[in-house]
């Protein structure tokens, strides 16, 4: 059986076919639309899928935002140009006819890191540091989505209370600080206007703003860790997003986590599906939910 997996993020629209193998195959990509209307997202991803629609036999997507009842809902709504709401799986089912499921991103893509970690791994934690900071908890095995979807929001929770104010309505959440969003918004003179991947390349120039921001970012990640350890003492965490996966970030993130005391030290490690992890673990779950 081939799925057609898709995975909507604040920044881009990804999809791809997987195969029986678990593969990626015909994967394509497109800007998530800045507009505020459910035409525009509805359009953008009829665009994206359209080419691969034929070669499918059901639908799998992991989306930003919290998946309820098929209904997206943002918690951050300006990650999604303003959409708070969108009917994810009718108009996924309307374009291709075809069964779908779908899932919030991160944990989506919390189940497909998991899978590919060894057995005796039964608690662990995927963190995407992208355009928002997401997160899915494996506890014991099972992927926690919790008692409405919500589970795993880890980038909401409270890094600094003088912070800067987040979309959530919060202040000071570890998104509106270490995400690629929060990371622009910081921005000021030289770096004001750049997004977070010019800001990062300005780090690796040795930029002095620009390195307090991704550090800033980086240690903001590694007290949310230490959190989490606390929390469930997880066996590990994976990074992923492509500021999680950015050139030195993780050892900027090992680094900090270090200087913690060592009861709230865990593993961290990269994205063993890179960018795809979303894509697969959407697959997977359709897969095992069939
Ligand atoms: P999405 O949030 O749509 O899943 P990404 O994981 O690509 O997408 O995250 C988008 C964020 O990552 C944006 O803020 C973007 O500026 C930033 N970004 C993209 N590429 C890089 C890179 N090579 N280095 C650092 N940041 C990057
Ligand atoms: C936000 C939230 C999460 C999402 C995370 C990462 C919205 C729209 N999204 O915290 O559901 O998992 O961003 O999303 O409220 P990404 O766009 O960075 O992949
Ligand atoms: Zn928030």
């Amino acid at each position: 059986m081939t799925t057609l997996a898709i995975d909507i993020g604040g920044t881009k629209l990804a999809a791809g076919l997987i195969n029986a193998q678990r593969q990626v195959l015909a994967r394509r990509e497109l800007p998530t639309p800045a507009s505020q209307t459910p035409t525009a997202l509805r359009e953008a991803l009829h665009a994206l899928i359209m080419p691969l629609i034929g070669r499918a036999q059901r639908v799998a997507v992991a989306s930003t935002g919290i998946i309820r009842s098929g209904l997206l809902t943002a918690l951050n709504p300006d990650n999604l140009g303003g959409l708070a709401q969108f009917p994810l799986v009718d108009t996924l089912t309307a374009l291709t006819g075809l069964p779908c499921l779908a899932v919030n991103d991160a944990q989506a893509a919390a189940w497909a890191e998991y899978r590919a970690l060894p057995v005796t791994v039964r608690d662990m934690a995927f963190i995407t540091v992208s355009t928002g900071v997401g997160g899915g908890i494996i506890g014991n095995g099972k992927l926690i989505t919790g008692h409405q979807g919500l589970a795993g929001h880890i980038g909401h929770t409270l890094a600094d209370p003088h912070g800067p104010l987040c979309g959530c309505g919060r202040r000071g959440c570890v998104e509106a600080i270490a995400s690629g969003r929060g990371i622009a918004a910081q921005a000021e003179d030289d770096l004001l206007g750049l997004d977070a991947r010019a800001i990062y390349a300005q780090h690796l120039n040795g930029h002095p703003q620009a390195t307090r921001l991704i550090t800033g970012s980086a240690r903001t990640l590694a007290r949310l860790i230490a959190d989490l350890k606390a929390s469930y003492d997880c066996q590990c965490v994976v990074l992923g997003g492509s500021v999680g996966l950015a050139e030195g970030y993780l050892s900027l993130v090992t680094g900090f986590l270090a200087q913690e005391p060592s009861p709230f030290h865990t593993a961290v490690v990269a994205a063993h599906h890179r960018h795809d992890a979303g894509l697969l673990g959407a697959a997977l779950l359709a897969e095992e939910e069939a």
